[in-house]
């Protein structure tokens, strides 16, 4: 039932940020799946003795490539595959099983926030043994296969029945079907004081979260409604569909709009949270109150010690450099380690790996810790839902009492998008060998003290990456210019703008981060060269 096919190499197969993501129509291609897949066995040893995750967010096209993905592994000789029940897995609830099962890496079938449909985004990430999706250089390798292939191993057996958990045979390889919440909810039992939080809801404290018709639905109802006794419909769009009922499962400002929209309403629960089309990424609000992903970072950190699996303490804390220094100053004040690494989950992980680090997060909406090794939604979620318990104060109270503490870091983000990719790069470096010229220059109120690129050195596999141009003045604030890793067309120019206020706390973001918008777009050229005269995206 093996068969050899011959087949012919796309040039476009490269990892991004997290995995490959590309235009839904462009993973139809013949043979592109294929061709991808092939290329990751080709450069993984021993397949006889290895097992590995399979599973998606239930967007369009993850069935058929589910199946595809079956009958090579089986025609390659994996030993093993562990799917979820129809296909379906989170990636934080991915990253769990490979740790708690000691798999060899995983397959998770998501374009992340990225819409999905015929006409939206397909993805695959690829994580190893560590939980974590693999390293740059070992996407290198996968690369220079998907640009040299020129055939494929596939078993040419019926489709597998997902349906039904249990274990089967299926052309020489195991396949094991589990039920891809249970495992999870465990682990949120054990980190997260449960008893705390029920009563809070049993007094009558109300949420919303919005599982974007994506993959949280089932984990949120189970573990926010049957377990912790929110009432029934607090999980709104809870039934994930291929296409996410047409919304963009992207939890910020922009695309979260119904649910930003009630909780600023008259009818506000007293907490909102939303998740993204895999479930790692959140968005945390209180009554009329947004926290910024970098203030919930630095407000978790300071808080620690109200969650049971850390009161013993943390290691360390990291972030990417594109996020809010807030929760350096937290670091700062528990005396613990800080790091500063690339835009990218998997430069977390040998930080984490190595015990440097406990917590981590970033600016696009990833908080998490180390009881996995991908962000988390609902770990996040829980985590101020743990907080609201055990303090009885609100989102408000306990974001302002941190700006208080700790000062606050105004930040808005700008996405430029669709921008032609020639015009981006060379935007990017003409801007990168104009920086060492603004060391030292004043734009009104603002001074440059340092102006570079950011490069990381990761201090356990010593490995060397370069992402980004930081321009930063001598008030703490910053400008951050990046291009995307995540889109599946065009380039989109990101610009992160961070002001730091000791003192005056209460302002409006945008008002405050205007000056600083006006340097960024001028200093790179944006309207010149993109004709945007202004963002796409303002979150
Ligand atoms: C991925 C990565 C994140 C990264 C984000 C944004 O998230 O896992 O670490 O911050 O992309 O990347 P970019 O700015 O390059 O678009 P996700 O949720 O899309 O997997």
């Amino acid at each position: 039932m093996i068969t050899t096919v011959k087949t012919h190499p796309y040039t476009d197969q490269k990892m991004g940020t997290a995995g490959l993501r590309r235009k839904s129509k462009v993973v139809m291609q013949e043979n592109y799946i294929e061709n991808f897949m092939q290329s990751i066995f080709n450069v993984i040893s021993n397949l006889q003795d290895k097992v590995f995750l399979l599973g998606g967010d239930g967007r369009f096209y993850n069935d058929i490539a589910i199946q595809k993905i079956i009958k090579m592994a089986a025609a390659n000789g994996v030993k093993k595959l562990i799917i979820g029940q129809n296909g379906f897995i989170s990636t934080p609830a991915g990253s769990n099983i490979i740790l708690q099962n000691k798999l060899n890496g995983g397959f998770i079938l998501s374009a992340s926030h990225n819409p999905g449909g015929i006409n939206g985004d397909f993805g695959i990430k690829y994580s190893n043994e560590t939980g974590g999706q693999i390293p740059a250089q070992l996407s290198d390798k996968i690369y220079q296969q998907t640009i040299s292939i020129s055939e494929y191993k596939i078993c040419l057996g019926p489709d597998v029945d997902l349906s039904q958990l249990g274990t089967q045979e299926y052309c020489g390889m195991s396949i094991e079907v589990i039920d891809p919440v249970k495992d999870y909810v465990e682990l949120m039992q054990k980190i997260f004081d449960f008893a705390a939080i029920k009563k809070m809801f049993a007094n009558g404290f109300t949420m919303r979260f919005d599982a974007m018709n994506a993959v949280t639905g089932p984990y949120a109802v189970a573990i926010f409604e049957d377990l912790l006794g929110a009432a029934k419909g607090s999980v709104v769009n809870a039934v994930p569909k291929p296409d996410f009922g047409g919304l963009h499962p992207d939890p910020n400002l922009v695309y979260a709009k119904d649910l930003v929209d009630f909780m600023f309403s008259d009818q506000a629960t007293d907490f909102g949270a939303a998740n993204d089309g895999d479930g790692d990424r959140n968005m945390i609000l209180g009554k009329s109150f947004f926290v910024t992903p970098n203030d919930s970072l630095a407000i978790l950190t300071d808080n620690f010690n109200l969650i049971p699996y850390y009161k013993d303490g943390i290691y360390g804390v990291a972030k990417s450099a594109a996020t809010s220094t807030a929760v350096a100053r937290v670091a700062k004040a528990h005396n613990i380690g800080y790091y500063e690494v690339p835009t990218g989950w998997k430069y977390f992980v040998n930080l984490m790996d190595s015990k440097r680090i406990t917590f981590c997060g970033e600016e696009s909406f990833g908080t998490g810790s180390s009881h996995i090794r991908e962000k988390d939604g609902i770990w996040a979620v829980l985590f101020w839902l743990n907080i609201l318990a055990a303090t009885g104060k609100t989102v408000e109270e306990i974001t302002v009492e941190h700006w208080k503490k700790y000062g606050r870091s105004y930040y808005i983000r700008f996405d430029f998008e669709g921008v032609d990719t020639a015009v981006a790069d060379k935007l990017m470096a003409d801007l990168e060998s104009k920086l060492p010229s603004l060391s030292g220059k004043t734009f009104g109120d603002f001074i440059v003290s340092d102006a570079a690129p950011f490069i990381y050195h990761d201090p356990v596999d010593g490995s060397s990456t370069k992402n980004g141009l930081i321009i930063r003045f001598t008030d703490g604030s910053r400008i951050v210019y990046r291009l995307s890793g995540t889109g599946s067309s065009g380039a989109t120019i990101r610009v992160y703008l961070e002001r730091f206020c000791a003192k005056d706390i209460l302002q409006n973001p945008l008002d405050m981060v205007s000056p600083l918008a006006h340097i960024a777009l001028d200093v790179a050229e944006i309207p010149e060269r993109t004709g945007k005269h202004q963002a796409d995206v303002v979150t």
